[in-house]
């Protein structure tokens, strides 16, 4: 373990503009807010403890909610884990939708109403519980959505870090802003017109003050159709997010687009993602999992990455980064020596540069994939330029084997 050190400093990219933690940092920061659930995940492996949930506060602590959660512990042999599972958000609704239930389920329940009394208190009644329904049906959709939705400073920082890539997050934090402002306007308009209500000399009038209250809340949910709408994307981005094991030793594979990336996620834990012969298949991070002895491996397939600095890398791209900073224990790099990937090899070789000196801490292991393609004097020139390099075919299996025992040393000496 001690060999190879995951602290916060080691992993630190603040000169690249990124917030670092190890997972040992992962692991101290976990246990000083998680709090007891009783949940467990149905993966097929056995669980043998409860895991933990975390409860955060967020827009300025009046609301508190279950974010995301290390829900359950695996135990693979001697090993265990625990799984960090990100919470799918809520959707927010359309504003017409939205309108169209809190109407409709409140003329429904004036309707149900057995009103005692003459025309004008039954009228007073009947519009009254149209206004109420409809009010907290509103107001309840919407607290949902502004409580179920993470902030982001109460995110681990690999989740954080997902998520700042994928959505802008001063946005969202605005739309939440501004969607419990309407929550309170509509608290507002429902007092000001049950008030007036109680003074309607005749049903026409009470019908009349109803109608402006749904008027005057149509109004402003329709104003807040931009927010709705702009959380309803992010919950959509958002929604894939994966679930990793923080503890289970990882191995990220990473380099240019078409490689041969997710062929070796295939190859090496039997997983069936999406593979085609184009570039930029891999939007996300593809998780795979292998036993050896009484361990289990995690391995992440990440999206391709062109050789470029991080300020300029696209969200997609920058899922992979977190993946590397925050998870990887060994990083398999990946080439395409033969291009067929559409992508020179001294642009990959850069990239893998480049990679060695972001992650210093973190073993790399370079893998020339689609040897099948491969002629003598190619193999020669690669060795020239990265002499440690292993040659493989992903879709073949050819030397892949060798590559995993490497990995497999790799992570042994880093962990022992
Ligand atoms: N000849 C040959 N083709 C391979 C080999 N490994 C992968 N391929 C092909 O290379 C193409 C890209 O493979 P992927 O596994 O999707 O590559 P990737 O790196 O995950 O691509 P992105 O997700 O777009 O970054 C596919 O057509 C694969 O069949 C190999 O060892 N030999
Ligand atoms: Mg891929």
């Amino acid at each position: 373990m001690e060999s190879r050190s995951n602290s916060a400093s080691d992993r630190s990219l603040a000169n690249v503009g990124l917030g670092a933690l190890g997972k040992r940092d992962r692991s101290a920061n976990r246990s000083a807010i998680c709090q007891p659930n009783p949940s467990t995940s149905a993966t097929g492996m056995e669980f043998n403890s409860p895991g933990v949930t975390w409860a955060q506060g967020h827009l300025k602590g009046k609301i508190t909610r279950r974010i995301y959660c290390l829900n359950s512990t695996v135990r693979t042999g001697s090993t265990l884990a625990e799984k960090l599972q990100f919470k799918r958000l809520p959707i927010a609704p359309e504003p017409k939708d939205l309108l169209a239930a809190a109407f409709g389920r409140a003329s429904k329940s004036a309707s149900a109403l057995r009103v005692v009394g003459g025309p004008l208190e039954g009228a007073r009644r009947r519009e009254r519980e149209r206004i109420v329904v409809a009010s907290r049906i509103i107001r309840d959709k919407l607290s949902k959505v502004v409580k179920d939705t993470p902030s982001l400073p109460d995110l681990p920082p690999f989740y954080r870090e997902l998520v700042d890539a994928l959505v802008d997050i001063d946005r969202m934090r605005k739309s939440l802003g501004a969607i419990n402002g309407v929550i309170k306007v509509i608290d507002k308009l429902e007092r000001e017109h049950l008030r007036r209500l109680g003074s309607a000399e005749s049903p026409a009038e009470a019908s009349k003050i109803r109608k402006q209250a749904y008027g005057r809340i149509s109004s402003i949910i329709k104003r807040a159709s931009p927010h709705l709408e702009f959380l309803r994307e992010a919950a959509r981005k958002l929604a894939d997010l994966p679930s990793v094991y923080v503890d289970m030793p990882t191995i990220v594979i990473a380099g240019y687009p078409n490689v041969g990336k997710t062929t070796l996620l295939r190859q090496l834990t039997g997983s069936e993602p999406e593979i085609a012969s184009y570039p930029f298949t891999t939007k996300g991070l593809q998780l795979g999992y292998f036993d050896r002895g009484h361990r289990r491996y995690q391995v992440i397939d990440t999206p391709g990455l062109l050789d470029r600095p991080l300020a300029k890398r696209n969200p997609i791209e920058r899922q992979a980064i977190a993946a590397l900073n925050h998870l990887a224990d060994a990083i398999i790099f990946l080439f395409d020596p033969t291009q067929t990937c559409g992508f020179e090899f001294e642009s990959q070789l850069r990239l893998y540069h480049e990679i060695r000196k972001l992650f210093p801490k973190i073993p790399v292991l370079p893998a020339a994939n689609k040897s099948d393609l491969i002629d003598e004097a190619k193999r020669q020139r690669v060795l020239g330029s990265c002499p440690d390099v292993l040659f493989i075919s992903a879709s073949s299996g050819e030397g892949v084997g060798a590559l995993l025992e490497k990995a497999l040393k790799t992570l042994g000496s880093s962990e022992s």
